[in-house]
């Protein structure tokens, strides 16, 4: 009885799960649901692994320290992205999220694609929105849900990517394309345009597709930052094609 009772006592304790953008405490997993990351991990050390869509993972030591923001107290993370990095980087503890989605990668010429987008700006109201202003950074194809059909998810932007030539017109967008029996379904995962008096630059991505706790489903993970505020959504695309927001965090105004 003592003896398993300290030879439990002696295992090494997993990490919390926990995920991140940058220096943006962004998730915690406590076994059961996503949350915000709980104030009490403050000072706690832990090994964290870059997951991108590339699946290339470098393992790097983190801490959690206790920041201030718009709405209260937070959890960041104190570490130095180093030279090389202009896109944000999703770090997930180390142990989890092992299990990538297979991915295809799309390109960035299609016609088709950037018609769509123009399509779908107009839609949400933006006058005179054109294929050939439209500019894709990613275009994916996995089946997110593992019902053998395969989802596009299409990130895009119109205009510029700094603060001095951005114009009313422009606008980011990350779309979701997903079949359920015949229905051709469009999601909207980030869509912004014509932000307050500044009209952009809008940055949005697709940082990783993964199952990020091991629960055998697959979770995504978008991040988008405006002039006054950034943040990321770890969705989930359920087999009836249901989309579902399985955390969000976001900082600023
Ligand atoms: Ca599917
Ligand atoms: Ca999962």
């Amino acid at each position: 009885m003592i003896s398993t009772l300290l030879a439990l006592m002696t295992l090494d304790p997993k990490p919390p799960i926990v995920v991140g953008v940058d220096h943006m405490g962004f998730g915690h997993y406590d076994g059961k649901s996503w949350k915000e990351i709980p104030l009490k991990l403050k000072g706690t050390a832990v090994p964290m692994e870059r997951v991108g869509l590339d699946g290339i993972t470098s393992s790097k030591q983190i801490s959690l320290e206790e920041g201030e923001g718009p709405s209260g107290k937070n959890i960041y993370f104190d570490y130095d992205m180093g030279a090389g990095y202009d896109e944000p980087v999703l770090r997930v503890t180390e142990g989890y999220a092992k299990r990538r989605t297979k991915i295809e990668d799309l390109g960035t010429k299609s016609a088709t694609y950037k018609g769509f987008v123009a399509d779908f700006a107009r839609s949400k109201g933006v006058k005179g929105a054109k294929a050939s202003d439209v500019i894709l950074t990613k275009v994916i194809r996995t089946d997110l849900n593992g019902d053998g059909n395969p989802e596009v998810i299409v990130v895009a932007h119109k205009g510029s990517q700094v603060l001095e030539g951005a114009k009313k017109s422009d606008f980011g967008a990350t779309i979701l394309r997903t079949q359920i029996g015949k229905t051709v379904k469009t999601y909207e995962l980030f869509f912004q345009t014509g932000y307050q008096m500044q009209h952009g630059p809008f940055k949005n991505y697709l940082l990783a597709v993964a199952d990020l706790e091991g629960d055998g489903q697959t979770e995504f993970v978008t991040y988008d930052a405006e002039p006054w505020s950034a943040g990321g959504v770890i969705w989930r695309l359920t087999k009836a094609g249901k989309l579902v927001k399985v955390h969000e965090h976001g900082e600023g105004e």
